[in-house]
């Protein structure tokens, strides 16, 4: 009985280090569109409620908050300005 719970637990503990695992190879195709902007100014303006995601994907300088800063570095990459290098957003968090 113990053992079965045992295996029950790192079978869990498996599938979550799968899922993130999946979530960071995604993470590295992301591409920021008009769709992105919007969302980090309804972040900014308090309209929608900030996830874990969106902070790994758009706190882009690294400082905890999604803000004004974060919104001109997605705007410089979308106005093909500055690219965001993916590896920064991978080592972000
Ligand atoms: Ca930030």
């Amino acid at each position: 009985m113990k053992n079965r719970m045992l295996l029950f637990i790192i079978l869990v503990l498996l599938a979550i280090v799968i899922f993130q695992a999946k979530l960071i190879i995604s993470i590295k195709q992301i591409d920021y569109t008009v769709d992105d902007m919007y969302r980090v100014k309804d972040i900014i303006l308090e309209k929608t409620k900030a996830t874990d995601l969106d902070y790994v994907v758009y706190d882009l300088n690294n400082d905890g908050i999604i803000d004004g800063f974060d919104m001109m570095i997605i705007k410089r990459h979308f106005l093909d300005i500055e690219k965001i290098p993916n590896v920064k957003i991978i080592k972000s968090r």
